[in-house]
């Protein structure tokens, strides 16, 4: 029963992550204009444009984001970029863990 419970809620755990995975795809896709696997910041840029009402701040602002999901700084952000900026954004691994023990940075 107990194992029943954990296997549905893992199966539950696995639907939700997979319907993330999808909205981040789908989102990933709708600003990868030209479907070369990367977005760049004209993409960007289009992509707001379409999405905004034509307010100036949000080009900034998603030049910004841009900026945060471009980690190694090519001009370019790429799938793998783009999900780990959307994670550090939601916050999904460790939220506030209080503790500065995890100061380990992989390069
Ligand atoms: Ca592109
Ligand atoms: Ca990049």
């Amino acid at each position: 029963m107990t194992l029943l419970s954990s296997m549905l809620s893992h199966r539950w755990e696995c639907q939700i992550l997979r319907l993330h995975l999808r909205c981040l795809v789908d989102a990933f896709v709708f600003l990868d204009k030209n479907k070369d696997g990367h977005v760049n910041k004209n993409e960007l840029v289009e992509a707001i444009n379409e999405t905004s009402t034509g307010e100036r701040s949000s080009g900034r602002i998603a030049m910004k984001r841009f900026e945060e999901m471009d980690w190694d700084k090519n001009g370019m952000v790429n799938f793998k970029e783009f999900l780990f900026a959307i994670t550090q954004w939601v916050g999904i691994e460790d939220d506030d863990s209080d503790g500065d023990e995890g100061g380990e940075e992989e390069e």
